[in-house]
């Protein structure tokens, strides 16, 4: 199918590629990207969603389909077809979601012209165009039935035939031969696969012409030059893996992208001195380094220095295909190289942190030089300007991943790049953290999600065939390191880095395939490391043969100044003038360094878009006005209510969650937990501020509270009600996400350090899971402030709560955050009322200050008869920090105050009822941290002096807030209060197995605060 639509945006990009630029190869490339059909589908998942999520042109050209037209969703589960039991439903049929736009239906079998029916499955490719097949040329033409069983003929057939079961195996396995390794020590398989013989060919002539069949190249060609052409384009220095390829286009493009060349790129001089000035670049900076700073850290890329022209070619072609922004996560190795050499930085800031001569300056804060992120606009051959940025990241190996994935996938969404062409996610890799990190699968599984998608990632494996002083044998139990990412059968390209025009061969390749298929590719580039682990390690302790070898090679660039001289492409001493240059370059920035100083490497964070938003203390930030209108809250309440009239809600969501709502919009009463959060999200999206929740089952909710999206009751089709509030409102994204808490999460903060003017929210299916993301918490969240001054202000929302659902459905490990804060680097609430959240999260958003928000959400409460808020308290209300008791109660009566937070308060207050216990205060504290010592001052100033404190929770003693306040309230309080605890005891697990145990454990608490 076609779009007006995917047209125009496909000659945009055809518009700055079909310029001939530096890289190009093949400009023709450029010229048949073919229908985009990853923007359509997404345009026309947001068009159901919303019809005026999308502009005019998309608007009126899914209107003008006839429900067969409709795109298929490969992204199963997202949207499925129009259908009612009756079969297929014209647009003039089509029932209305209310704003005039079909909406999407559930899975169901299809009743197809014929009569019969079909699933899900089958569905989509019946209603889809089917694939136009290519005729084959007849080969005689005046022989139209059969040929005399001659049986020369037969014997020509059966030779063809074998030849063409030799061109498949080495397009299959050919990359198990090829000549990968710069050490030769990489074990291949017994070379028989390819011998003649095997195939049946040993006896034939091998000047006999073939019939060369789908092979690209001519149709007709020698035995000899066959095999030629065969080892050339896959057993040489490139091994390459695309066969299991799903979509047969990319198929047959790349196999003929090769088999054309022999996998050979076509490079002009000018493109090989760039090359060899890039490897240049690459090898005297570290020699530099190791000279200069002796011993010092710096992960050297010695061995593998055919990274810099892979990522220049990689960053120039790019830029050439529509490009303009490049967000790259990488590890140590190689990273101070990339930053000078590829993201063209001052090399006076990396002297400056190798100099770090100034102890005081960075006490308690900061990072190790090689974490560091940094950004610029990079001008490329081709007169673009290309911004790339390179992602800060913790020493924790490919944790990084779904963070760039989240960063670039925001970028887009800002962008409106719907075709995510013009932002490019770049993931450099080690080999054994590749294949060993579970995370890497995760971000993975992510890539082709509608929630998640980014239009393809390049991989790039530094693969110095080592981790640390293990070797592959020990580290993985796949042949290749890349093994992992056959889960998405993209195509990966394994290449000898010291090959480095086959590096520009497969980069090209890669690059272009990103762009043409917007899918996942991966760059394996087999090299070695020159040094140890680091440059203080001794390798030869645990590899003494593979550095034999190691010590015996040349340069990478020594080897290919061998190759131009010996092709006449360069004389010795033209070769020896660009290191020269770039030496005499590095010694003038060092001195400079060394006189001027002042190059320290800060990371500048508040740019941009971060102009108007603060990091720092809470306390010199305002509070905002979290206030929202009574008429706003009741107009927004009908949206949420109202549904079109093809829609019929299932009987319980319609008296439960629609008709309770009606009500509250009548009563201005009883406004639950799902209603205040649904109104908190619809009061920020009509304001026009973007909303993003992900998570678990989030579009009804996990405890079946929210129900943002609600389902027609026979169909099944999908109906957002947050989606339906106003003709303007802002871009609303719900998504279930897949069962992930660290891919999800760290996609989702990647996404909130491009989004700090929206609210961009985690769900976690039970709070006890988030400890799954622990990584992402620790090295990113809880302290990115003060490593990179990066700033977040995403919303964490992690059911918590002992209910007597066992050891693994009770605790969000509240204890474990808690233990994290420090310089306000985040905010802990635990809530007890709907309002509290309402306000919380619109504080979250309307007031300047990015922090991430931790939520303990309840479960229980999301019920609770006496958690209810009023309309007012959000339309009149603020956010409490801490709430004071009841007024009812006299402080001067009170003997024993109990401080709380979440639920338990409500089985205090009940307790306190039944007993008319009024010598028992209570006080709320909702936010855990920041904890502002004045207010609980201020509220505990009415107290008597010799009042017994009490920190009152639920959770074993070791676990919940307790630590926290006892480390925290006697400084607050002053040292004469005492402060005590009554908690469940001690516990190695969280919660008992036994729901009736739960009740006793519970009430005996209680008990213990009433005594
Ligand atoms: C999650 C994690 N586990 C362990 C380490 C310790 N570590 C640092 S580098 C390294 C070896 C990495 O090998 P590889 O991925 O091949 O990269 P290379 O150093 O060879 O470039 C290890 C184990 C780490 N940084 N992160
Ligand atoms: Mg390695």
């Amino acid at each position: 199918m076609t779009s007006p639509r995917a047209s125009t945006s496909q000659s945009n990009a055809l518009g700055s590629a079909g310029n001939r630029g530096y890289w190009s190869h093949d400009s023709e490339m450029t010229a048949d990207f073919g229908v985009n059909q990853g923007l359509v589908e997404e345009q026309f998942l947001k068009w159901v969603d919303n019809p005026l999520a999308v502009d005019e042109a998309w608007r009126s050209y899914f209107e003008s389909l006839a429900p067969t037209e409709w795109p298929q969703i490969s992204s199963a589960g997202t949207i499925m077809a129009p259908i009612t039991a009756t079969g297929l439903l014209s647009p003039a049929q089509e029932p209305s979601d209310g704003n005039g736009s079909p909406a999407p239906l559930a899975p169901r079998s299809v009743t197809l012209v014929d009569g019969s029916t079909v699933d899900d499955g089958a569905r989509n490719s019946v209603l889809l165009p089917p694939t136009a097949e290519t005729p084959l040329e007849p080969i005689l033409t005046e022989l139209r039935t059969s040929f005399p069983p001659s049986s020369e003929l037969l014997a020509a057939n059966e030779l063809q035939a074998r030849l063409s079961a030799l061109i498949n195996a080495y397009r299959v396995r050919g990359h198990l031969y090829a000549d990968l390794d710069p050490l030769g020590l990489h074990r291949k398989p017994p070379k028989d696969e390819f011998v003649l013989k095997r195939y049946g060919l040993a006896h034939v002539d091998p000047d006999t012409i073939f019939a060369t069949g789908n092979m690209a190249g001519p149709p007709n060609e020698s035995l000899r030059s066959v095999l030629a052409r065969l080892k050339d384009t896959y057993s040489r220095t490139i091994g390459v893996e695309f066969t299991f390829l799903e979509n047969q286009d990319a198929r047959d493009w790349l196999r003929d992208r090769m088999e054309l060349t022999g996998n050979h790129i076509d490079l002009s001089r000018e493109q090989q001195v760039r090359i060899l000035t890039k490897l240049t670049d690459a090898e005297i900076f570290e020699q530099f380094l190791h000279t200069k700073y002796t011993g010092a850290k710096r992960f050297s890329l010695e061995g593998g220095e055919s990274v810099i022209p892979m990522l220049d070619i990689l960053t120039e072609r790019a830029s050439e295909l529509g490009v303009e922004e490049m967000v790259i996560g990488m590890a140590h190795r190689g990273r101070l190289n990339v930053m000078v050499n590829i993201m063209e930085m001052n090399v006076r800031q990396i002297f400056a942190g190798f100099e770090d001569d100034d102890p005081e300056k960075y006490v308690g804060t900061g990072d190790v030089k090689y974490h560091l992120g940094y950004s610029l606009d990079r001008k490329t051959a081709s007169g673009n300007s290309m911004h790339m940025t390179l992602a800060f990241n913790p020493s924790h190996l490919e944790f990084v991943n779904p963070v760039v994935e989240g960063r670039v996938r925001a970028k887009q969404d800002r962008k409106g790049d719907d075709n995510r062409l013009s932002v490019l996610p770049l993931l450099i890799h080690g080999d054994a953290a590749f294949v060993g990190q579970g995370v890497v699968a995760e971000t993975l599984n992510l890539s082709r999600l509608p929630a998640y998608e980014t239009g393809g990632t390049i991989h790039v494996v530094i693969n110095n065939q080592i981790g640390f002083t293990t070797n592959p044998e020990d580290s993985r139990s796949t042949s290749y390191c890349t093994d992992i990412t056959r889960m998405l059968r993209c195509p990966v390209f394994h290449v000898n880095g010291e090959d480095p025009e086959a590096v520009a061969q497969a980069v090209t390749l890669a690059t272009e395939y990103r762009q043409r298929f917007h899918g996942d590719v991966v760059l394996d580039l087999f090299c070695y490391r020159k040094y140890g682990h680091n440059e203080g390690d001794e390798p030869r302790f645990t590899q003494p043969e593979m550095y034999e070898a190691i010590d015996r090679k040349k340069t990478v660039r020594e080897v290919y100044i061998d190759h131009l001289i010996k092709t006449g492409k360069l004389t010795t001493q033209q070769a020896d003038e660009i290191k020269v240059q770039r030496q005499q370059e590095l010694e003038r920035a060092l001195e400079d360094t060394r006189k001027n100083g002042n190059y320290d490497l800060i990371p500048a964070s508040m740019l941009g878009l971060w102009t108007e938003f603060r990091g720092g203390s809470d306390l010199d930030v305002p509070d905002a006005d979290t206030r929202f209108p009574r008429p706003r809250l009741i107009d927004a309440l009908g949206k949420l209510t109202s549904y079109p009239d093809w829609f019929t809600p299932h009987p319980r969501i319609r008296r439960f969650v629609l008709e309770k709502q009606v009500k509250v919009m009548e009563t201005g009463e009883g406004v639950d937990w799902g209603t205040a959060e649904n109104l908190a999200f619809a009061s920020l999206l009509v304001d026009g501020v973007r909303c993003r929740l992900t998570g678990q089952d989030v579009r009804r909710g996990t405890f079946s509270h929210r129900h943002a999206v609600i389902f027609d009751e026979t169909s099944g089709r999908r109906y957002t009600r947050l989606g339906h509030l106003s003709a303007d409102q802002a871009h609303l994204e719900i998504h279930d996400s897949p069962l992930s808490e660290v891919g999800v999460l760290g996609f989702e903060w990647g996404y909130s350090l491009d989004s700090p003017d929206a609210l961009v929210c985690w769900e976690a299916q039970f709070g006890d899971f988030v400890n799954v993301a622990q990584v992402i918490i620790d090295q990113f969240i809880s302290s990115s402030e003060d490593k990179w001054q990066r700033l977040s202000g995403l919303v964490m929302l992690l059911p918590h709560g002992m209910e007597g659902q066992g050891p693994e459905h009770s605790s969000a490990r509240l204890e474990r955050f808690l233990l994290l804060c420090a310089e306000d680097n985040m905010q802990v609430v635990n809530l007890t009322t709907p309002a509290q959240l309402f306000h919380c999260l619109r504080r979250q958003v309307l007031r300047p200050w990015r922090k991430p928000l931790i939520v303990m959400s309840p479960k229980s409460l999301l019920r609770h008869r006496r958690a209810v808020s009023t309309l007012d308290e959000l339309a009149e209300g603020s956010f409490q920090r801490i709430i004071p008791d009841d007024p009812a109660v006299e402080p001067s009566k009170v003997r024993r105050l109990a401080l709380c937070t979440g639920k338990i308060y409500y089985d205090l207050l009940e307790r306190r009822e039944q007993t008319k216990a009024d010598d028992i205060g209570i006080i709320r504290v909702e936010q855990l941290y920041p904890l502002r010592a004045s207010e609980l001052q201020a509220l505990l100033a009415p107290y008597p002096k010799d009042v017994d404190l009490v920190w009152v929770q639920e959770e074993p003693w070791n676990m919940g807030a307790w630590y926290f306040m006892r480390a925290r309230l006697p400084e607050i309080l002053g040292s004469e209060q005492p402060l005590r605890c009554i908690a469940r005891p001690e516990s190695a697990s969280p919660a008992t197995g036994s729901g009736a145990s739960h009740k006793l454990e519970q009430r005996l608490l209680v008990d213990e605060v009433f005594h």
